[in-house]
């Protein structure tokens, strides 16, 4: 089987093609996959522990009496997890905050007017719900890249789910992560009735205000259904498939150039692959060795999936890339050029972009300090990836001095005459008549 075989050429599309091409394959979630996560959403909200041992014991062949993560389990995670990983985990973690803590929303204040004080304050969400997936693989990485925002933006309390394995434990790994984090409520529950737990609350798992991380479609579109009722919580981005895009030039090496194409490949067959270049010779280089790294890897079947969907298109010059790109807005961006940083103009919407031949994804999934938890489906067009701000809301705050309402009120009672109400046009007036007195 061929793994690519979608090599096009750009200039030969018209308009309609290249919409098609550019198109995700349709995400529509099922009707059977939307109806059965509102029935486990309504069978948490109304029998909460009881139904999320029914429905562990369902989806996960284990059923806990007590879903929290204790201490001899957390003690247990530290001493299975090679001392190499944990320094590892240390290590990207101290990276990730150190990058994280300047993205904090700042307080800051204007006098917009004589005696008018206008100022935003920051405060940290109150209670945040993590999700961290455990599915072909477990992504302790993921606790990190929730986690350290949270601590640093302040969150009175931070709960995290991850799915048990089928002896009943969490992966040790994902708890160390929640550790370094300074988790320390960690429940052993996965799927929608995870996210059901985090926003409705149950006798065991406190409600959350707000849901961050990544999930199969399950948790995607039980996310999606809490966020839209009254009685759940808010989300922190619509989710779906991992994607990177690539621009590569002549100079490009085609060996680190197959290697991060296979290296988001492998994360699932729904993987989205693009690469963009204007020299032939490279796409050529890039396709011979994706043949032959491909056979080597231990997931080569889930990659293989993911390329049968990918593209590689031949562009007539880089600019004609931005524009693709662009369009397309992926949620990572390698830009294999020989001044990439010159081309950082050009990109107008990305999740998270990556400089040079030194630079691949794996870096920013890992441990270079920016974030993984990233928008997907184009959404990067108007969503960012996540951050300490993500955990953070601001509030709006203002103070009139009687010198200041004597100054801006004239302009309220105009604007209130005209949109004909006045009891707001009076509780102006009634003070300036004060102040004049
Ligand atoms: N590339 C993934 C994140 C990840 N990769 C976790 C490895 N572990 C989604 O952006
Ligand atoms: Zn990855």
């Amino acid at each position: 089987m061929n793994a690519w075989p979608n090599r096009i050429d750009w200039s030969a599309l018209d308009e309609a093609e290249r919409e098609r091409l550019l198109r995700r394959p349709a995400q529509a979630v099922s009707a059977q996959v939307q109806a059965d996560v509102a029935g486990i959403l309504d069978q948490v909200r109304a029998h909460g522990d009881a139904a999320l041992r029914a429905l562990s014991l369902r989806f996960d062949g284990v059923a806990p009496e007590d879903f929290a993560v204790g201490p001899e389990e957390f003690a247990e995670a530290e001493s299975v997890v090679p001392l190499e990983l944990r320094v590892a985990m240390i290590a990207a973690a101290q990276r990730i905050e150190a990058f994280h803590e300047d993205g904090m929303q700042a307080p800051y204040a204007v006098e917009t007017a004589p005696g008018v004080v206008c100022e935003r304050v920051v405060r940290a969400i109150g209670r945040v719900g993590l999700y961290v997936p455990a599915g072909s693989a477990p992504l302790p990485s993921t606790a990190l890249m929730l986690g350290v925002p949270a601590r640093l933006a302040g969150c009175r309390e931070a709960l995290l789910c991850t799915p048990p394995r089928r002896d009943g434990t969490a992966d040790p790994a994902v708890l160390v992560a929640a550790k370094l984090c300074g988790i320390s409520r960690v429940y052993k529950l996965g799927g929608a009735q995870a996210i059901a737990a985090m926003a409705f609350g149950t006798g065991s798992i406190a409600r959350c205000d707000k849901l961050f991380g990544p999930g199969n479609a399950f948790v995607t579109e039980a996310k999606r259904q809490v966020s839209m009722r009254a009685d759940g919580a808010a989300i922190d981005m619509p989710a779906g498939p991992s994607e990177v895009l690539v621009i590569a030039d002549a100079g490009a090496n085609a060996a680190f150039v197959a290697a991060d194409l296979l290296s988001q490949a492998e994360h699932g067959p729904d993987s989205q692959v693009v690469l963009l270049s204007d020299d032939a010779a490279l796409l050529d280089a890039v396709e011979a060795q994706l043949q032959a790294q491909l056979p080597h890897l231990p997931r080569n079947a889930i990659a293989r999936q993911a390329l049968a969907e990918s593209r590689l298109i031949r562009v007539d010059a880089l600019d004609t890339a931005f524009d693709i790109s662009n369009r397309y807005a992926p949620e990572h961006l390698i830009l294999a050029l020989r001044d990439p940083r010159a081309w950082l103009d050009r990109v107008q919407a990305a999740g998270s972009v990556f400089l040079g031949d030194w630079t691949p994804e794996a870096l920013g999934d890992y441990c270079s300090g920016t974030n993984h938890v990233l928008p997907t489906g184009g959404a990067a067009r108007a969503v960012s990836g996540l951050g300490v701000a993500s955990f953070q809301t601001t509030i709006s705050v203002q103070a009139a001095q009687p010198r200041g309402i004597a100054a801006i009120g004239p302009c309220a009672i105009v604007m209130a005459e005209a949109e004909g109400l006045d009891a707001h046009r009076n509780a102006v007036a009634m003070r300036l008549a004060e102040t004049a007195a």
